[in-house]
């Protein structure tokens, strides 16, 4: 079996690219054989492959979702062709359902918010990671609290303004405060191919979790599977635990 000589780097082409051929099974175990490093949960990846991968692949209508090689071992992924640009002006996040307050912030309200800043490794299901990645914005139990969950709910849905991607967390795990609304990344704005101006960042859990262009957090009483999850991925995407001791908090 071929060792990937860097596993913190892509492979040409994965199952989330929405072009081309699938990464090769033989490379994909490649990958999780050289990902003692990394990748720590072998039988999702499996399942991934065999139920999601090959399907997955001709789902993007456009063929342009979104794949550009880019620095830090970085790839932009998007299930949709185009994404409308948003900022200072047009940008609101929602905070709505089981909520006593709805309420709709501004790029500047959230950043009138405490902010928390985590360092961690990001990790796609796919295979490519990027060790200490640096996110910060506002903790999401913090727009929750805010808003005044109301005792029946649950979980909470996240959607996106490019009008396809959703996920969601239980209640427990959003108000966990390595879950973040994240406002910047690697100590810069979030640049729009990664989710600007505002994304979600789910830490310790797989990188699809992490919903870019996030524009509405809705307070639920269950769990919907997201985009990919319909498509086979876990719900439950926790990262092994190595994932995560070098959270720096500067709140
Ligand atoms: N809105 C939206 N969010 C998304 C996705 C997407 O296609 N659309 N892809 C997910 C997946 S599978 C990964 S690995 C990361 C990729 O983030 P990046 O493009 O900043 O590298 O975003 C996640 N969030
Ligand atoms: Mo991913």
């Amino acid at each position: 079996m071929t060792q990937d000589p860097n596993p913190a780097r892509p492979a040409d082409r994965d199952g989330e690219d929405g072009r081309g051929t699938p990464v090769g099974r033989r490379v994909l175990l490649g990958m999780l054989a050289a990902g003692a490093a990394g990748v720590a949960a072998a039988p999702l990846l499996q399942r991934a492959y065999d139920s999601t991968i090959g399907a997955a692949a001709q789902k993007d209508p456009t063929g342009l979702s979104g794949l550009l090689p880019a620095g830090g071992g970085f790839r932009y992924y998007s299930v949709t062709g185009s994404v409308p640009h948003k900022g200072e002006r047009d940008y609101r996040l929602t905070v709505d359902g089981l909520v006593r307050h709805r309420a709709s912030h501004r790029l500047a309200d959230l950043r009138a918010m405490p902010q928390t800043r985590l360092v961690r490794d990001v990790q796609c299901v796919t295979g490519w990671r990027v060790p200490h990645t640096a996110f910060e914005g506002v903790r999401l139990a913090t727009l929750l609290d805010a808003a005044g969950v109301r005792p029946e709910a649950e979980a909470v849905h996240f959607t996106c303004f490019d009008g396809a991607y959703r996920e969601s967390l239980t209640l427990e795990q959003a108000r966990r405060d390595d879950v973040l609304v994240a406002l910047r990344m690697q100590d810069r704005p979030l640049g729009h191919d990664h989710g600007g101006p505002v994304r979600l960042y789910a830490a310790p859990m797989y990188f699809y979790k992490s919903a870019k262009w996030l524009s509405r957090i809705t307070v639920t009483d269950r769990v919907r599977p997201g985009y990919w999850e319909e498509r086979g991925y876990d719900v439950d995407a926790w990262v092994g635990r190595s994932n995560g001791r070098d959270d720096v908090p500067t709140t």
